[in-house]
């Protein structure tokens, strides 16, 4: 089965027809042509090649954190891209399997979850699957590929001069997956990844010279700029991954319902004792998202904003599920689910409704689809489903803040 269903930047089928438009032809033709477009998309397949963009791409690793760090990443690497108007190559979703056999990461297409072609309404992209096996063999030959990184990158490497593209994991599986070494590097220093730097990207690396930008990590900043938000919108579910979820909620969650996400884990725990100890700053991972951009106007950051504690889930649930007249509550976790907390902080006619292995990302649309949502302040798992709703104008607060800051407070 072709890997890369339905790229953008493959030439599309023409939908004009010598009959008119009300004709039996033409409606044939449609019907056909629906018929034969729906095949191709639930068959991951297309017969036409990709061609080559001449104004060159950008390639990265998604080498920093786990699914919500990816995905706030690929928003700002989507705008980089779009900046520099080069087709964004899009990587797959790294997953780790430290603890579940083969132990090695998974490479998980992007569009075993989204749809690739929706994120062409912003801009040009193809699937990094699609790229290595039609463009890279006559355009990004062995030979000929070029790594690109700052210099203070390429300084910690074993010697100071190419960039660290395949050094540890998940570098080297990563590249590796995909049959990639890298022949020479370009450091560059003197430069970010913001708008601000546009011309200088233009002029140092144009297209004609350099075609691939095939970068160690993202061209984007961690947690994704507050501009770079709304391409959230384009991050659209795939039909079959939605349909799936949404017979989860159909069967489990009479609406009205809550969704919650518990991230309480041991790795955050370990990662909230910097609000604890005070040494977190006015920022922390994920929460200006809820504190606020602007770090002179940050609201303070509270260990229950990081760590919620029972105490703080059971009131926060009681409350969101009595404004609402929740009918469920769904819990998605890392870890505890506080079921019996929080049974006994809603009515007992409240369905409580916790699905232990379920996938991240069945949790985060169900999350999405919630009446109201509480999340963590803190997570980037979170703000992968606070974006969304914020996209669909759904409500959102999160533990230890009923009224997070939006954007509009800010200004
Ligand atoms: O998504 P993520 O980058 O969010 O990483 P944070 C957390 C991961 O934990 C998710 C799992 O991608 C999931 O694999 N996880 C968390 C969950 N909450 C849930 C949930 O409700 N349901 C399910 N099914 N899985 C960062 C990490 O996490 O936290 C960094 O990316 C680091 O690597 C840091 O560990 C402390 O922003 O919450």
């Amino acid at each position: 089965m072709d890997p890369h269903p339905r790229e953008a930047g493959r030439p599309t089928a023409g939908t004009t027809s010598r009959d008119g438009p009300g004709s039996g032809t033409a409606l044939l033709s449609l019907l056909l042509l629906l018929l034969r477009g729906n095949c191709l998309a639930q068959a991951g397949a297309t017969s036409d090649p990709l061609t080559w963009d001449e104004n060159g791409y950008v390639l990265y690793c998604p080498c920093m954190g786990r699914f919500g760090n990816q995905a706030d990443h690929f928003l700002g690497s989507l705008a980089f891209a779009e900046m520099l108007n080069r087709t964004l190559v899009v990587p797959p979703w790294v997953v780790y399997r430290h603890h579940t056999p083969p132990y090695t990461n998974a490479h998980v297409p992007y569009s075993e979850y989204f749809q690739l072609e929706r994120l062409r309404e912003f801009h040009r992209v193809v699937s990094m699957e699609g790229f290595m096996e039609e463009l890279a063999p006559k355009h990004w030959k062995p030979g000929q590929r070029v790594a690109y990184c700052f210099d203070a990158a390429a300084r910690r490497s074993a010697d100071r001069s190419s960039c660290p593209m395949k050094d540890g994991n998940p570098f080297g599986p990563f590249w590796d997956h995909f049959g990639v070494d890298f022949d020479r590097s370009e450091l560059f220093s003197g430069i970010a990844f913001s708008s601000y730097y546009r011309a200088q990207w233009m002029e140092r690396y144009p297209a004609s010279e350099h075609p691939v930008l095939a970068l160690p990590g993202a061209p984007a900043q961690f947690p994704v700029l507050s501009e770079h938000q709304h391409l959230q919108k384009f991050v659209v579910w795939a039909d079959s991954f939605a349909q799936e979820a949404e017979g989860q909620i159909r069967a489990l969650l009479p609406r009205p319902y809550l969704g919650i996400h518990l991230r309480v884990g041991v790795d955050w725990r370990n990662a909230c004792k910097m609000v604890k100890e005070g040494t977190a700053g006015p920022h922390l991972m994920a929460s200006p998202q809820c504190v606020g951009y602007n770090r002179q106007t940050a609201r303070p950051l509270t260990m229950e904003m990081c760590l919620p504690s029972p105490v703080e889930i059971r009131r926060a649930v009681g409350t969101w599920a009595k404004a609402i007249g929740a009918k469920s509550v769904y819990i998605a976790t890392d870890s505890e689910p506080y079921s019996e907390e929080i049974k006994e902080a809603v009515d007992k006619e409240v369905r409580v409704v916790h699905r232990p292995s379920q996938l991240p990302q069945t949790d985060l649309y169900i999350l999405a689809q919630a009446d109201h949502f509480i999340g963590n302040c803190v997570s980037s798992f979170t703000a992968f489903a606070k974006r969304e709703r914020d996209a669909h104008g759904r409500p959102s607060s999160f533990f230890g803040m009923d009224r997070p800051t939006s954007p509009r407070d800010e200004l």
